[in-house]
């Protein structure tokens, strides 16, 4: 059994969202992590994370940690869903190359945006959009014709940091094609601790 270690509005909302697209069983368990600004009741003991972040996936007892580790794993696995292009296929290269590029190169250029003065945009930040947006003039995803689970990673990273997106062209036409997505809308009824 799959159990996802997951905190609403984090990075593990991604994977609930990608084991929605690929429909195969999990369960989830709430855990508390601190947030960037400060709120969250910081680590949880139930946590098998080694530093008590999420995500975390355990596969009965296999644990699997670092997002594009966990959304390369759960995808390979579920191979039937089609999400990931196999070994062999020409759309794999690049569809490796964004899982990873989404995790070592996005998130720091969306960090140090963050960072930046209003009128300063970070050139990393920057150069990173015009990269998107360039992959997306074909669309309507990342692969042409073909939803892969890089669009689940990189779609909830774009609506996470969707204030600092252009307000036109293909990034938000991008967000509303995955909005309409069923997976994307049962992801988000489950991303928020179920009231007691
Ligand atoms: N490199 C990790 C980063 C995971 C991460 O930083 N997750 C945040 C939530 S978005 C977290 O758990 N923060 C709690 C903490 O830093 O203690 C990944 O890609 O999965």
């Amino acid at each position: 059994m799959l159990t996802l270690f997951h905190a609403p509005r984090s990075r593990s909302t991604r994977i609930i969202w990608l084991l929605e697209e690929l429909g195969v069983p999990y369960q989830l368990r709430y855990v508390t992590i601190r947030y960037r600004d400060g709120s969250g009741d910081g680590p949880d003991a139930a946590n098998p994370h080694p530093d008590k972040k999420v995500p975390a996936l355990l596969d009965d007892a296999i644990l699997v940690t670092e997002s594009a580790a966990v959304a390369t794993y759960l995808a390979d696995q579920a191979d039937g869903a089609g999400l990931a292009p196999w070994i062999g296929d020409r759309d794999r290269g690049p569809y490796l190359t964004w899982l990873s590029w989404i995790e070592g190169e996005f998130g720091p250029a969306i960090g140090a945006r963050l960072g930046a003065p209003e009128a300063d945009p970070e050139p990393a930040f920057t150069a990173a959009v015009a990269r998107i947006e360039r992959a997306l003039a074909e669309g309507p995803w990342l692969l042409g014709e073909r939803f892969s689970a890089a669009d689940v990673m990189l779609g909830a990273t774009l609506a996470w940091a969707q204030h600092l997106m252009p307000r036109d062209g293909a990034i938000p036409a991008y967000l509303a094609r995955l909005s309409q997505r069923p997976a994307f809308q049962r992801a988000m009824t489950r991303d928020a601790v179920p009231a007691a």
